[in-house]
């Protein structure tokens, strides 16, 4: 693997921590595999539990036998879904009802009479040791009566077969935004365009692999009602509100905690059935149970990414200038709703106009669809990759009929700097963007012009070994927030996040966020922040989290939210600790508060600089507080709950090189060039290898992954053997650029950055394979761009002289 950067792009840290590359505080540990995950942990007396999973996509219980499990030595007990159903208060939570008529089927841990999907749990054992658990399942006799499974999801929306005979459809919701100046803006534009193209593209199934897969242990205390449930999730605090529903647990009686999660994006953002079953057996049974995912298991037990059907049309006029998008979206919910599975589209209907300035003319409609596959819920983007990458290719297309290079189309449409804050077409404010400076940075680092001259002289006819330049501009939707647009929007959940800073009587300072780091170095990228507000060492700084009694309030870690929200808070917060400091160190230096600024770490009195107090040592007397201002209590903390007025609106240009081997169909990616505008960066280190692992799962949607099922709902890739995770020697040479545009809308200037890579990614390699391809006929090849996709579409171009328009089914 190679990895370069651009030194010269780097952040310049003009003072202080913030913008300076400090390696991350969380490595060590990692590094040295003394971080404590879910599973390392040991409890005495735990039960192990495994859980029976069906091997059918959709078939009727007909009967369960249990009695060889429970018979086996070390076997504590078997319960089917039927035993278990008083243990319930609520079904497994859905928390984005996008629409008011949203079918949602009840869904329990266990099932009950049917079974939906390959890895449906059917029954549990719990037992001394997990051999012994998983001994015990494959002893339980279950009978079965198959039916027909759901894979095709055009199919499913013929409701030919439907996955819940209640539901009487297929279709769980249709969600519209048409927006238009007048009625009938967006046909008008179309019939007026001079230019139109109709794209359809297949967003595949993806499975999300994090390195670690689940773990649950849950530890109820042995007198008294107290539960603690360690997890390794992203979203200790949704969570137990989401326990405290389902199951009816006391919510001030349960603790709930990530250790080290081992990744998660997107995956670990949702209330799982098994953490509900260690939860409700370990109460039954008054001691703890745990239970740790197998590599195999988690491939169709933990949810998938992705799964759409797209159809995008575009009108422009006659120099290629935007005049209406129209989207229709078919989208897998699979067998289930989890947390907020019908949600995800939904994240994605504000961006399939991309970063263009476009009028009111946009028509958006979305359909969720039942599948007896694997439910589907957040992948790293979550609808933002899917939206820019139909937007991305659809633009390619355009300028293939306009009869413009790409790029120039790009720019004839971005939103122009002078228009920010830019109202989009949706009635959301744009916060701020230089499209044209990200994608002029791109440009140059990939020497664009040049790649355009060695392609007109390399891709002639005849030739096999062919260039291909792709672009990809993109905007990232991220820190979601305020709350009150999220309700409009039928999200259950607010948009804030909460910190306190607290500075200790020795000096140190303790920081508490409602943030859930699991990869993204919040611990370093928080010391960072307070140090430089507090003008300290980051070293002195420790940042407590993802444990709901030491940090009770939180909103958790997806989004790319936590600096936008929960940075921005822990500023805010060190921002009030000061203001408290400084009313205790002007009482003790017989000065005014007015005139006490904090300077590297201490206060002096602004045109005396010979008298100062360093701020330990006031935080010593706020200890002490021998001697204090009248009304001011003792101890310097300060707590922030913060609610943005905004979204923040990363965005950038990425450019990718490729060369296609037209005999093998193999895509070798010679260059990948990132320029990712997250205003002003905490730490480029972080950023960049943000910048750098988003990057390559969208190239691995471009050229490697799917997760792919037979006509009878089998998962055919249900090992790293059959699920090509790109590995160190597939990633291409990356080299990231920077462009510093600050977020207006946040007193620190960021915008998040956590899934820009993802979002800009995809399109572009795939742009660049088209691109590479276009000389034969080629218009469009389906993700994952393998070597036999990518034959395939070489050789029916060549028996066809438009092949702009995929034919094949609605199996992703
Ligand atoms: N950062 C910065 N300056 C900026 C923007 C970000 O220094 N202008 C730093 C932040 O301080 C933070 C990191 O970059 O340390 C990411 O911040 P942010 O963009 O706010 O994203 P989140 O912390 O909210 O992370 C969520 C995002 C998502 S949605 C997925 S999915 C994802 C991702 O982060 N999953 C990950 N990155 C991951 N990285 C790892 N290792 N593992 C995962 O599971």
């Amino acid at each position: 693997m190679t990895i370069t950067d651009d030194p010269s792009t780097d952040t310049d840290p003009a003072s202080g921590v913030i913008g300076s590359r400090l390696l991350r505080k969380e490595d060590p540990v990692l590094l040295t595999g003394e971080a404590v995950f879910t599973n390392d942990m040991v409890v005495p007396g735990a039960l192990f539990m495994a859980v029976l999973r069906s091997p059918y996509a959709h078939a009727k219980i007909v009967s369960i036998d249990t009695s060889a499990a429970a018979e086996l030595a070390g076997v504590r007990a078997v319960y089917t879904g039927a035993d278990l159903t008083d243990l319930w208060a609520a079904p497994m939570p859905c928390a984005w009802p996008v629409t008011d008529d949203m079918a949602n089927p009840a869904h329990h841990p266990i099932a009950t009479d049917t079974v939906n999907y390959v890895g449906d749990g059917v029954a549990v054992v719990l037992a001394d040791t997990d051999a012994i658990a998983h001994d015990a399942i494959d002893m339980i006799d279950v009978t079965y009566d198959p039916m027909e499974a759901v894979t095709d999801l055009e199919d499913a929306l013929s409701d030919r077969v439907l996955v819940h005979e209640s539901l009487g459809t297929n279709s769980s919701y249709t969600w519209n935004l048409l927006v238009e100046e007048t009625d009938g803006a967006v046909q008008q534009a179309f019939d007026a365009a001079a230019h139109t193209v109709s794209e359809r593209y297949v967003q595949q199934r993806l499975i999300p692999m994090a390195m670690e897969p689940r773990a649950v242990v849950a530890v109820p205390q042995p007198f008294g009602g107290d539960l603690t449930l360690y997890t390794s999730t992203q979203i200790p605090h949704v969570l137990k509100v989401m326990v405290a529903v389902t199951l009816g647990v006391p919510e001030h009686q349960l603790r709930v905690v990530a250790p080290a999660v081992g990744g998660g994006f997107g995956a670990k953002l949702d209330v799982y059935a098994e953490e509900l079953l260690c939860v409700a057996l370990a109460r039954k049974l008054g001691g703890p149970v745990r239970w740790n995912e197998t590599r195999s298991e988690n491939t169709v037990s933990s949810i998938h990414g992705r799964g759409q059907i797209q159809h995008i049309e575009l009108a422009a006029d006659s120099n290629g200038k935007l005049t209406a998008v129209r989207v229709r979206l078919t989208a897998d919910m699979g067998a289930y709703l989890q947390l907020i599975t019908p949600g995800i589209p939904i994240l994605g209907a504000f961006l399939y106009a991309g970063v263009y300035d476009l009028p009111k003319a946009y028509d958006f409609s979305c359909t969720g669809v039942f599948t007896t596959l694997t439910p589907t819920d957040a992948y790293r983007g979550a609808g933002r990759p899917e939206a820019t990458y139909a937007i991305e290719r659809a633009m390619d297309a355009l300028a293939r009929e306009v009869g413009v290079d790409p790029l120039e189309l790009r720019r004839r449409n971005f939103i122009r700097p002078e228009q920010y804050p830019y109202e989009a077409f949706t009635g959301l404010v744009y916060d701020s963007g230089e499209h044209d400076k990200a994608a002029t940075v791109a440009a140059d680092l990939i020497d664009y012009a040049g790649v355009r001259e060695r392609q007109a002289t390399q891709n002639v006819e005849g030739a096999t070994k062919r260039l291909g330049l792709g672009v990809s501009s993109y905007f990232e939707m991220c820190g979601l927030a305020p709350s009150r647009v999220l309700a409009s929007l039928n999200y259950s959940a607010g948009g804030w996040e909460a910190a306190t800073v607290r500075i200790l009587p020795t000096g140190k300072v303790q920081v508490v966020t409602g943030t859930t780091p699991h990869g993204q170095g919040h611990e370093t990228s928080w010391s960072m922040i307070v140090a430089d507000k507090l003008g300290m060492d980051p070293a002195d700084v420790d940042v407590l989290h993802s444990d709901t009694t030491i940090a009770p309030l939180g909103m958790d870690t997806y989004g790319s939210r936590s600096l936008p929200v929960g940075g921005v808070a822990v500023s805010m917060a060190c921002d009030k600790v000061i203001e408290k400091a400084k009313q205790i160190a002007a009482h003790q230096m017989e000065a005014n508060v007015d005139d006490l600024e904090l300077v590297d770490g201490e206060f002096r009195v602004a045109g005396t600089p010979s008298k100062s107090t360093p701020l330990a040592a006031i935080a010593f007397a706020a200890f002490t507080a021998h001697d204090l201002p009248d009304g001011v209590e003792p101890n310097l903390e300060a707590q922030v709950t913060y609610d943005p007025p905004n979204f923040s609106w990363p965005f950038g240009t990425h450019m990718c090189l490729v060369e296609v081997d037209t005999e093998t169909g193999d895509v070798d990616v010679l260059r990948y060039v990132a320029v990712d505008d997250c205003g002003n960066q905490v730490n480029p280190l972080i950023v960049e290898g943000q910048v750098h692992g988003g990057v390559i799962q969208g190239l691995a949607q471009a050229l490697y992954e799917r997760a792919d099922y037979d006509s009878d709902g089998n998962l055919r890739t249900s090992t790293l053997a059959d699920y090509l995770v790109p590995a160190a020697s597939d990633v291409p040479p990356i080299t990231i650029g920077h462009s510093v545009t600050p977020s207006p809308t946040n007193s620190l200037g960021v915008k998040g950055v956590g899934e820009a890579g993802t979002i800009g990614s995809a399109p572009a390699v795939m742009n660049a394979v088209v691109d590479a391809l276009s000389g034969l006929g080629v218009r469009n090849v389906e993700m994952p761009a393998s070597p036999n996709t990518v034959w395939n579409a070489i050789a029916s171009a060549s028996q066809s002289t438009d092949t702009s328009h995929s034919t094949s089914g609605g199996q992703l």
